[in-house]
């Protein structure tokens, strides 16, 4: 593949709502690794459990896919300025492509509420940033509002190229694994993801690329759960920052995607997820931030329910990087050792 086509236009183009004569404002995104998690699967039960390295993309998360689509339309559509509302990846991601694209990228973040990573992102990106003293919800009203009277194309997820972008994954799964996986577990928000792997399965069921479709799993901080308390909630918060979310945009589209596939959303609490991000990282060599390891500690909790059948095939999306969050990577180690410059001392210290 000759660097020019890679990326997610580039490769699933001919399945992509985007015009022959657009061109795509890539940074080589997608086509992430699918990687075997040894530490859960079950040999005997043969259940196999994989995981979708998002964090692999170019600003470190899922986002890219859904950024590349919508930016290039964008682009093409003569717009000079996009605007998002973000609990941290969004806007990372609307500032690279952004800035890749020569356009301007306005961003809306909770003050105090995103992971200092994608604070760096999105301020090193040039992108105008806007600290509100409010959640993400309430910026997200604000954008929408915007982009109705100003001349700034939103590209949250509510923009329906984001959620055509982010299917590829779903597409990517199925070329790599050649199979249908019987269920997908990822982390749940403001609901976009759920809702574009759903559209992707669909469309491959569709073209005859599948036969059936996986069970969706849907996953949530506890403190974050509109899905799971089944109502919008006024004051998430988790420290998972990036799925502090209580007022879903894609709603609907994520509850059908539930309901179609006859699957469930579930909660866990922030130890659990911290836990979950922890077993990636010393047991499989996958650092992740805390939001995607909500997927994990679904599966976890599934696979003790003994709700996953002898035999079953999981995929679990993990959505971002771990080095975007550093402080609450740093926060549940412990701190690293001090010793003098000796070589006794640090033999000592390491013998201890
Ligand atoms: C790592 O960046 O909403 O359910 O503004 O960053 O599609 O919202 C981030 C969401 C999961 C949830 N994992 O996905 C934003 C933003 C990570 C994320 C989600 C997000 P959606």
């Amino acid at each position: 593949m000759r660097p020019t086509d890679a990326g997610v236009i580039a490769r699933y183009r001919e399945r992509l709502p985007i015009p022959h004569n657009a061109s795509a404002v890539s940074l080589n995104e997608g086509n992430t690794p699918l990687v075997r998690l040894n530490s859960l699967s079950d040999d005997q039960r043969e259940i196999e459990i994989f995981a979708k390295v998002e964090g692999a993309n170019p600003t470190g998360s899922f986002k890219d896919r859904g950024m590349t689509v919508a930016i290039s339309m964008a682009a093409h559509e003569g717009s000079e300025a996009v605007i998002c509302a973000s609990t941290g990846n969004t806007s990372a991601a609307a500032a690279a492509y952004a800035a890749r694209a020569g356009m301007k990228a306005i961003v809306i973040i909770p003050d105090g509420q995103i992971a200092l990573g994608k604070l760096a992102q999105a301020m090193m990106h040039g992108a105008r940033v806007i600290q509100i003293a409010g959640n993400f919800d309430q910026g997200m009203e604000i954008v929408k509002a915007i982009s109705q009277k100003a001349p700034v194309t939103l590209v949250n997820s509510v923009n329906p190229f984001r959620l055509h972008g982010q299917k590829t994954a779903a597409f990517e799964i199925v070329d790599t694994l050649l199979r249908c996986p019987d269920y997908h577990f990822l982390p749940v928000g403001n609901a976009g993801n759920i809702s574009a792997y759903w559209m992707g399965y669909s469309e491959y069921l569709e073209t005859g690329d599948l036969a059936r479709r996986p069970v969706m799993v849907g996953c949530q901080a506890s403190g974050a759960a509109p899905f799971v308390q089944g109502t919008p909630i006024e004051r998430p918060d988790t420290i998972a920052t990036a799925i502090r979310i209580g007022k879903p945009q894609s709603w609907a589209l994520a509850q059908a995607a539930c309901e179609e596939s006859a699957g469930w959303f579930l909660g866990r609490s922030d130890e659990e997820i911290l836990a979950a991000q922890r077993h990636l990282a010393q047991n499989e060599g996958i650092f992740c931030e805390p939001a995607s390891a909500t997927s994990v500690a679904g599966v976890m909790l599934a696979l003790g329910e003994s709700a996953i059948p002898n035999g079953s095939c999981v995929v679990c999306t993990l959505t971002g990087q771990g080095l975007k969050d550093p402080d609450t990577a740093i926060s549940q180690c412990p701190e690293p050792q001090r010793v003098s410059p000796q070589i006794d001392a640090v033999h000592d210290a390491i013998l201890d």
